[in-house]
C-alpha cells in the first residue's frame, strides 16, 4: 500500500539534538569562542566530545577532610568515582611520568583530572605539585580537579594560576538539615565537627567556592549524588541555585550503595535510585541548567575514553620501561586533535543548518496534530510518542555486538530528534550467561537494566538473546550496524511510526 507523504521539519542532526545533556551541538552553537575552546575536547563537559576524546585521572590525593555516608575510605572518593575499586597511589613525580606516558600513547587523551582517592584539595601540596609540573611539561593537556568544596575558597587563587579551567564541586544539598543526613562530620579548623553544624559549614564553603570560581571565569561542573528519600526532591533546588551562581553543568549521579563496600548507606540498606528515577530527576532539573548524562562514575585512576578503562596498560612498572619523547608526541597529538575537532565542528554546523523539509511517511491511523512551521505554514505532522532505545555503541556508531556490550547508551527518540538520556551498565553476555549468586543470569540482568527501552540496537545479536529480549517486549535490531547512533535511532523511530506502533503504549509499560 502507498503511504501518504507529508512534509515536516527535519529532526535535528547531532547528539542530544533536543539540546539537554552536557554541552550538546545545540548549546555549543550558543557559546562564546572562549568557552567553546574550553569544552570542545573535554569528554566530561561536552557530550559530543566524549565519543572521541579521553581523560585520565592520577590518584595522588589520599586524605579527606570530610566523611560522606556513601564513602568507605578504603576506596576511591565516591564523589567522582565509583566505590569498590582501589587506586594505586602515586607521588606527584610518578603521576607526571604516568600522564606523559599515557598522553604519548593515547593521543586523544586531552584531560588530566585529579579526583582522589580522597579529596584533592585536602592534599594541596601533592595536587598542586602535580599540576605545576604538568602545566610546564605538557601544556597541551587540560587540567581538571574534583573536590568536595570544603577547602575550595582558600585554593581558588592557586587553581587559577595553573591554567585549571575546569573544577567539579560535589554539592548534594543546600540545606544543612538534608546535609546532616549525608555528612556525619567534617574536619574544620583542626576540629571534628558533627551533624547540622558540619553540614552548614560545608555548604557555605561550597557556595563561596562556586561563586569565586565563576567570578574568575573557571568552568564549574556540579556533581550531586542522588540519594532516594534523602535529597531527591531537594536536588531540584540545588540545581536552580548552582545555575544562578554560574555553574556550567550539573551532573546528577546515582548513589552506589552495596553492603560489601562497607559504607554507612550500604550497611544500612539505603537503596540506590532506579534508572527511571534518575532520568525523571535529570529531566526535572534540565529546565534550569545543562545536565550531564554521560558520566560513567569513573575511578580515581581511570585512563581512556569514558566507559572504557586502559589503566592496566599503565601500571608503574610498565611506565618505568617506557621511553617518552613528549615533544614528538605533542605534534602527533595536535594533528589528531585538529582532525577530530574539524569533524566535530562539521557535525555541529550540520546541527545548526536551517532545517530542510524532510519527507515523513506515516500510516493514516498514526496520530496527527497541527504544527506551525517556522515560516508560518501550517501542515499536518505526525506526533508519535517518545521511545527509549538502548544502543550498543562505540565511537558514535552502532558498532558493538550485543553479547560484547559492557554498557548500553540510552536515547529517547521523538519527532524532535534523538536525545541521549543516559547509559546502563551490563555484563558481557558472551562471557557466559551464568546464573549469579542472586539467581539471575547475565541476560536476565541486562533485560532488567533495559526494562524501559523498547528497542535495542547493536551490530549483531545471537538467536537466544534475541528471543529473550523479544519475549520481554524489547525489540532487538541489528540492521543499522556501523551507522551513526542518532541516524540509526531516528530511522528505527520512523519505521515504528510508519508501522503504527507509536499509537499504542509500549509493551514494557503494559507489563509494568
Ligand atoms: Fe575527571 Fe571529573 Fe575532570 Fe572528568 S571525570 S575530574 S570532570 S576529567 Fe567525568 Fe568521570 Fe563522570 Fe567525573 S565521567 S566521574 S564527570
Ligand atoms: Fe569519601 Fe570523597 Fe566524601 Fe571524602 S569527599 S568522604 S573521599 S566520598
Amino acid at each position: 500500500m502507498d503511504l501518504p507523504v507529508i512534509e515536516s521539519p527535519s529532526p535535528k542532526a547531532g547528539g542530544c539534538s533536543a539540546g539537554s545533556c552536557g554541552s550538546t551541538a545545540d548549546q555549543m552553537g550558543g557559546m562564546s569562542d572562549a568557552i567553546r575552546a574550553k569544552v570542545q575536547d573535554h569528554p566530561c563537559y561536552s557530550e559530543d566530545a566524549h565519543h572521541y576524546f579521553a581523560r585520565m585521572h592520577v590518584a595522588v590525593a589520599p586524605a579527606c577532610n570530610i566523611q560522606c555516608h556513601y564513602c568507605n575510605r578504603k576506596y576511591d572518593c565516591a564523589n567522582e568515582s565509583r566505590p569498590g575499586v582501589v587506586s594505586e597511589l602515586l607521588t606527584p613525580d610518578q603521576a607526571v611520568k604516568k600522564t606523559l606516558a599515557v598522553a604519548a600513547t593515547i593521543p586523544q587523551m586531552t584531560v588530566l583530572g585529579i579526583a582522589g582517592p580522597g579529596d584533592p584539595l585536602a592534599n594541596p601540596e601533592r595536587t598542586f605539585e602535580t599540576f605545576r609540573q604538568l602545566a610546564a611539561k605538557a601544556p597541551d593537556i587540560k587540567l581538571c580537579v574534583s573536590t568536595n568544596g570544603l577547602s575550595l575558597p582558600q585554593h581558588v587563587e592557586e587553581l587559577s594560576k595553573h591554567n585549571i579551567d575546569h573544577v567539579t564541586i560535589t554539592i548534594n544539598c543546600v540545606d544543612p538539615d538534608v546535609g546532616a543526613k549525608i555528612y556525619p562530620w567534617i574536619f574544620w579548623n583542626n576540629k571534628r565537627i558533627h551533624g547540622r553544624e558540619a553540614a552548614a559549614i560545608l555548604i557555605a564553603q561550597q557556595q563561596k567556592g562556586l561563586e569565586m570560581l565563576t567570578a574568575k571565569g573557571i568552568l564549574v561542573k556540579v556533581n550531586s549524588v542522588l540519594i532516594p528519600g534523602v535529597n531527591d526532591e531537594h536536588l531540584k533546588e540545588v540545581s536552580k541555585i548552582v545555575k544562578a551562581k554560574g555553574a556550567f553543568l550539573h551532573n546528577v549521579m546515582p548513589l552506589i550503595a552495596e553492603a560489601e563496600h562497607g559504607t554507612f548507606y550500604g550497611v544500612m540498606g539505603q537503596r540506590s535510585p532506579r534508572p527511571a528515577e534518575l532520568k525523571a530527576l535529570q529531566d526535572a532539573c534540565e529546565g534550569d541548567m545543562n545536565m550531564m548524562r554521560h558520566c560513567r562514575q569513573c575511578r580515581a585512576d581511570a585512563v581512556g575514553l569514558l566507559g572504557e578503562d586502559r589503566g592496566d596498560e599503565f601500571t608503574l612498572d610498565k611506565i618505568e620501561a617506557m621511553e617518552i619523547d613528549y615533544e614528538a608526541a605533542m605534534a602527533v597529538r595536535a594533528e589528531l586533535r585538529a582532525k577530530v575537532t574539524a569533524e566535530l565542528e562539521a557535525k555541529r554546523a550540520k546541527a545548526h543548518a536551517p532545517a530542510a523539509p524532510q519527507v515523513v511517511q506515516f500510516m493514516p491511523r498514526a496520530t496527527k496534530a497541527l504544527r506551525e512551521f517556522p515560516e508560518g505554514r501550517t501542515a499536518l505532522a505526525p506526533v508519535g510518542r517518545r521511545v527509549l532505545m538502548a544502543v550498543a555503541a562505540k565511537g558514535g556508531l552502532v558498532a558493538v555486538h550485543f553479547g560484547h556490550a559492557k554498557e548500553f547508551l540510552v536515547y529517547e527518540a521523538s519527532a524532535e530528534g534523538a536525545k541521549f538520556v543516559g547509559h546502563r551498565k551490563a555484563e558481557q553476555y558472551c562471557a557466559g550467561d551464568e546464573t549469579c549468586g542472586d539467581g539471575e543470569s547475565v541476560l536476565d540482568k541486562t533485560i532488567k537494566a533495559l526494562v524501559d527501552c523498547e528497542v535495542v540496537l547493536c551490530s549483531k545479536i545471537g538467536y537466544e538473546p534475541w528471543g529473550s529480549l523479544e519475549a520481554a517486549g524489547i525489540q532487538p535490531n541489528g540492521e543499522h550496524a556501523l551507522e551513526p547512533i542518532e541516524e540509526a535511532v531516528m530511522a528505527v523511530w520512523q519505521e515504528m511510526l510508519a508501522a503504527g506502533k507509536l499509537d499504542a503504549p509500549p509493551v514494557a509499560a503494559k507489563r509494568a
